[in-house]
């Protein structure tokens, strides 16, 4: 019998070294999916909402650097996986998204469940193709593979059922794919240039982020060479922070003060791999200095005076032995000593509560920091959960953490869990979720027990979309549609079939979080966390809340809504 299209497809993504297959089926997948269960080498993921796939394969390319793959029906199927890709996107990890396509003789009719995918998923990928008829397979797919692991993004293959289901006309795969490591870094002129600038500053702030990732050593050497504070933005946290004696923290509203200031009291800011967002938080005028590997990242987000294009750890091996010893200290010294202080801030509002009864969401993630595997792999959702996990787990180049921290999207944390931990079967995998995010999704609480993936889930139950009411009241806004009426997360656990448990107050967080933890499958843990409480003083109007908020958000998030009220009088009233 000839080989059909949807089998050499599969042969393509086995060459490929693909394991796995995250997705819903569904008539036009019928194809693919029934060439799977003939091989033993890729395993098909069932979830339960494509969307989850969809980050699941991104939390899996991000863990592990590789192609990972997720699938969707045609027209609302793989229209589900979009939000997610975004994410992957956004993140550039390298995701290929199958999305099954209606049969192709019915294309351009209004056909039932007809969209269209080229246009659906540009936005969101790196390649979109097309496979119309089985003459181009497995051309059109090995390009989407390449594309997304050269370009670390996503790949897009549309492909109608009756392709996949039609005679193959070419035989076999025609492409190894290579893991190319190729050494990018700036000419031998423009590192004596980098080297002269950063040897005639004394007051230097680097700025690094997650393309420092593997170079951390370099990373360090260079801090000490220029006595540079290093500030580190959120996708940097799990290659920066650890071992790191000028680590500075973090900047941005979720940031440190200490962040905050060695960028604003430097007089020449290197930024290495990083696309940090926030144009606020940049200095007006040190001169600014990056370095990024993709040349289109220089300069978006600040002034830029110098660029070079580079990956950080082999830039960094060329420029290190031109670099003098900065004799200036001073800025360091600062620097770090604000850390200190602003760091002891922090884990001051990270106790058990005087009342017995409140539980401090910081306090939940300071327990769980202590209580977590060496080697835990983190999840947070985009809300709340963000913010603890940015200011209370510590990294130590084990430990990993994964959110949707470019994408900003809501429900992440779960779905992402569920990819790390079915790639890594043997680590402990922890999602921090927000009662709204993990409403959201909460569906594929049924893959936990259908894979028996042992992920262990924190809700952080504040009965409202709580980052939402700070953003609102930094506005001097009230709070308006936030509220959430929760149900039992545990119960709804249970009726999952996996372990629900609670701690109602402050003195049951350590030991039902170590429960959890301990349980040798899925759980649940549910925390009642106290809901930020703040009021705007009443005689601030709207402008001047709105010119003030980012000042407020920032108090408001360090816990010490007091902090506003002062803030407010001295700014605002003075
Ligand atoms: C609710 C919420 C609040 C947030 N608040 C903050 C906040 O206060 N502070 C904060 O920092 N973030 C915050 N974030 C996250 C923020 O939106 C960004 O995602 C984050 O700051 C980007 O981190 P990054 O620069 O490390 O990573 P990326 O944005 O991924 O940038 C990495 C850069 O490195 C480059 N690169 C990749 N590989 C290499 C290499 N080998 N060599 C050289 N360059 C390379 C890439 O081209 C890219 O430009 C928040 C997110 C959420 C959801
Ligand atoms: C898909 C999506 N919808 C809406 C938002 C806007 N948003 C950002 S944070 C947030 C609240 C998240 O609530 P929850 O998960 O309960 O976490 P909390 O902040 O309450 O801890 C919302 C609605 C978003 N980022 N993504």
């Amino acid at each position: 019998m000839a080989k059909k299209v949807a089998e050499l497809f599969v042969e393509v993504l086995a060459e490929a070294g693909v394991q796995r297959i995250y997705g819903v089926s569904g008539d036009s997948l019928n194809g693919i999916t029934d060439s799977l269960r003939t091989q033993k080498q890729i395993e098909w993921i069932h979830v339960r909402h494509e969307e989850v796939a969809a980050f699941a394969a991104g939390a899996e390319a991000h863990l592990t650097g590789k192609l990972a793959v997720c699938a969707g029906s045609c027209g609302p199927g793989n229209l589900h996986l979009i939000n997610g890709l975004y994410d992957c996107h956004r993140n550039r990890v390298p995701v290929l998204a199958i999305a099954a396509q209606i049969p192709s003789a019915e294309i351009g009719s209004g056909y039932f469940q007809e969209t269209n995918p080229e246009h659906l998923f540009a936005q969101c990928s790196d390649y979109c193709g097309v496979v119309s008829g089985p003459e181009q397979m497995p051309r059109v797919l090995e390009i989407a593979i390449q594309t997304a692991i050269s370009k670390r993004g996503v790949a897009v293959v549309i492909i109608p059922g009756t392709v996949a289901m039609s005679d193959a006309v070419h035989e076999n795969p025609r492409v190894h794919f290579s893991d190319a490591k190729t050494t990018v870094r700036p000419s031998e002129d423009e590192v004596d240039l980098l080297a002269d600038l950063l040897n005639r500053s004394e007051r230097i702030t680097i700025l690094g982020g997650a393309g420092c990732a593997g170079a951390h050593d370099e990373l360090v050497e260079l801090a000490g060479k220029l006595q540079a504070p290093i500030v580190h933005a959120m996708r940097g946290k799990e290659f920066i922070e650890y071992d790191n004696p000028f680590d500075v923290g973090m900047t941005g509203l979720l940031g440190f003060s200490s962040g905050y200031f060695a960028m604003m009291n430097c007089d020449l800011l290197l930024m290495i791999g990083t696309d940090f967002p926030y144009q606020q938080f940049y200095p007006e005028k040190a001169i600014i200095v990056q370095i990024d590997i993709r040349g289109e990242q220089l300069g978006r987000r600040s002034k830029l005076d110098f660029g070079f294009v580079g990956d950080t750890k082999a830039t960094l091996q060329a420029l290190l032995p031109k670099l003098e010893q900065n004799k200036y200290t001073a800025h360091l010294k600062r620097s770090v000593e604000h850390y200190r202080e602003a760091r002891n801030g922090l884990d001051d509002v990270a106790t058990a509560s005087s009342d017995k009864k409140t539980i401090h969401p910081q306090y939940v993630a300071h327990v769980l920091d202590k209580l977590a595997a060496e080697d835990a792999i983190f999840t947070c959702d985009v809300g709340t959960p963000t913010v603890w996990a940015a200011r209370y787990l510590k990294m130590n180049g084990k430990r990993r953490i994964i959110g949707s921290f470019t994408h900003g999207s809501m429900a992440n944390a779960m779905p992402q869990a569920i990819g790390a931990q079915i790639s890594h079967p043997g680590r402990q995998v922890i999602a921090m979720s927000g009662d709204g995010g993990l409403a959201m999704l909460m569906g594929d609480l049924l893959t936990l027990r259908q894979h028996q993936a042992p992920i262990k889930i924190i809700v952080f139950r504040n009965d409202a979309l709580a980052f939402v009411e700070l953003e609102m009241k930094a506005a001097g806004i009230l709070d308006f549609t936030t509220d959430l009426h929760n149900p039992d997360f545990t119960k709804i656990a249970e009726g999952a079939g996996i372990l629900g448990v609670k701690a109602n107050t402050p003195d049951e967080v350590e030991p039902m979080l170590a429960r959890a933890l301990n349980y040798n499958g899925p759980a649940l843990i549910e925390i009642p966390v106290a809901r930020q409480e703040l009021s705007v003083p009443p005689t601030i109007t709207y402008q001047e809340a709105k010119g003030f908020g980012l000042f407020m958000l920032r108090a408001v998030l360090n816990g010490r809504a007091d902090e506003v009220i002062d803030l407010a009088k001295v700014n605002l009233f003075h």
